[in-house]
């Protein structure tokens, strides 16, 4: 891929901008209340950092700010000791102002920074925001940190990215590099979609073929044939254990995982690897191209049992909340014409595809529910009349938001085409490829993320908002990563920060220095963001 090289508009360019703008905490996202204060702190080579109390969550959350101030200005604060005389203390205090486990409370002055939170999560992100206040000038060494006071605590509590790993395979620490650039984000939930037609991706040990056979494909023209002609299998998949690292690895960044097996469509990696999931009894390749498929799984008792195994490996890798079900687009053809699906449709008494899709997705949401998960799905399950306690995730258009708030189901908005992005960033030559319309930075920082249609009572269901980044364009490890970020950056404003605050030229003017971060951390976060006149 060639560098980008469009020319940033002049007047919105954080290039052009000061590096720091000393009336500007630069911090993304944008802290909910900002005090300032008279004088600076120093922090250089002698700061030492204390840990209130005997909390050993606390002191590692410490440890890691030492590390990351180390790796950015080349010297770590020492970590212990008594608080008299630190240059930085951490300390669980149920007592402070803003309410939740994710607020935190920085006190800066020239005497030295205070980070008390309630809970571990809050001390984290109050870690967070001094280690860009201490990294905005992009400088080694000392630093000078405006004093001020912030108070801060998110707008929602689900604040996510998704990331396709079955279009185009990321390796582990690919994924985790992606994970930490959240975590300095304060973007808390990373949705992980393992499986689709082109392939699966994540091991299980009762059905060792799923990506022995559905963890490969052959795909479509010269890219899969090597100079012989031999074909040229793309493959890739995580092992249990690769999977339990990345989810600690994210755990230590109050990141959540929410994994994803795509049911009843999205299934022809699955059947491919085991036909009998299927319902035609014939065996599909893994398959080599994009788009909306036909094979389904079957709606008979074996189908259940596999899933049923499957999402108990599932729930045992994956300790959050939530799984993710899928339900997206899945063609009804196969269904409509087979003969043992439409008697088992009739022995329902269910009058069409879209009730039967409705039935198998609640029998495996009650599984997942007598084992204290909570299902989450695309909007369609709307159309199979969910139980209530089904989470919504809308993504074509707002439309299901409204529709499912309305009907008393949390939701997560993740529409298409505004959080999706695939989309391209600007109109530059050498962009990214993607899909058209033109999805830029500003576009996702002016996404409002509760629907003006919803009552306020009904807006209570809005959990938040995710960005979504599908692969089918996004081959290389450089793509992924100049399509998920800045853009992402422009989603933790928009899921942090009180609308109130929001301010486009502010915020570009505070992506100075997080794209030298970027830079500085070795991740490709897209300058052609910014080629787009705003
Ligand atoms: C629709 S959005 C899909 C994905 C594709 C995406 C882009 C959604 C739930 N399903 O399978 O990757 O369009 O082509």
């Amino acid at each position: 891929d060639a560098a980008p090289s469009a020319t940033p508009a002049k007047e919105t360019s954080p290039a052009t901008a000061p590096a720091v703008a000393a009336a500007t905490t630069q911090v993304i996202p944008r802290p909910a209340q900002v005090e300032t204060r008279e004088g600076q702190l120093r922090l250089g080579p002698q700061a030492r950092i204390a840990v209130v109390g005997d909390n050993a969550e606390a002191t590692r959350i410490a440890n890691d700010f030492a590390a990351r101030v180390n790796t950015s200005r080349g010297f770590a604060p020492q970590v212990g000791g008594a608080v008299d005389g630190a240059a930085v203390v951490f300390a669980i205090d149920p007592a402070i102002a803003p309410a939740g486990d994710e607020a935190y409370v920085l006190d800066i002055t020239p005497q030295g920074a205070k980070i008390s939170a309630r809970a571990p999560a809050g001390l984290f992100y109050g870690a967070v925001t001094l280690w860009q206040l201490a990294t905005a000038d992009g400088g080694k060494g000392d630093v000078a940190i405006a004093a001020q006071r912030i108070e801060d605590a998110p707008r929602f509590a689900w604040r996510g990215l998704m990331l396709d790993v079955a279009r185009h395979f990321r390796t582990p620490d690919e994924v985790k590099a992606l994970i930490d650039q959240m975590a300095l984000h304060k973007l808390n939930t990373f949705h992980w979609h393992l499986t689709d037609d082109q392939g699966w991706r994540i091991q299980i040990r009762q059905y060792p073929k799923l990506t022995e056979v559905g963890g490969c494909r052959i795909p479509a023209g010269a890219a899969g044939r090597d100079a012989k002609g031999k074909p040229k299998p793309y493959c890739g998949f995580y092992t249990q254990d690769e999977i339990r690292d990345v989810v600690k690895y994210a755990a230590e960044r109050y990141v959540t995982v929410v994994p994803e097996i795509d049911l009843p469509g999205h299934a022809q990696a699955a059947i491919a690897s085991y036909p009998k999931l299927g319902v035609t009894g014939k065996t599909p390749p893994v398959s080599p191209d994009w788009g909306v498929h036909t094979w389904l799984f079957n709606v008979d008792d074996g189908t259940f049992t596999f899933l049923e195994n499957v999402l108990d490996e599932v729930m045992e890798l994956f300790p959050g909340r939530y799984i993710h079900l899928g339900g997206d687009e899945a063609a009804k053809d196969q269904w409509e014409q087979s003969t043992a699906v439409q008697a088992k449709k009739r022995e329902l008494g269910l009058k069409d595809e879209m009730q039967l899709q409705g039935w198998f997705m609640g029998r495996l949401e009650k599984y997942i529910e007598s084992k204290g998960r909570r299902m989450i799905g695309w909007d369609e399950i709307l159309e199979g009349n969910p139980p209530e306690d089904a989470t919504v995730m809308s993504w074509r258009g707002t439309d299901g938001a409204i529709e499912a708030a309305r009907a008393g189901h949390d939701v997560v908005l993740a529409p298409a085409p505004n959080l999706y992005l695939d989309h391209l960033q600007s109109d530059a030559p050498d962009e990214n490829p993607g899909r058209l319309d033109v999805m830029s930075l500003k576009s996702v920082y002016e996404f409002k993320v509760v629907p003006v249609q919803l009552s306020a009572e009904q807006a209570r269901h809005v959990l938040g908002a995710q960005a979504n980044l599908w692969t089918e364009h996004q081959r290389t490890l450089e793509r992924m990563q100049r399509a998920m970020f800045p853009r992402a950056a422009a989603l933790a404003e928009v899921t942090w920060t009180p609308e109130a605050r929001l301010d486009w030229n502010d915020f570009l003017q505070r992506m100075a220095p997080d794209m030298a971060r970027y830079r500085t951390a070795g991740f490709n976060a897209s300058d052609s963001a910014f080629a787009v006149r705003f």
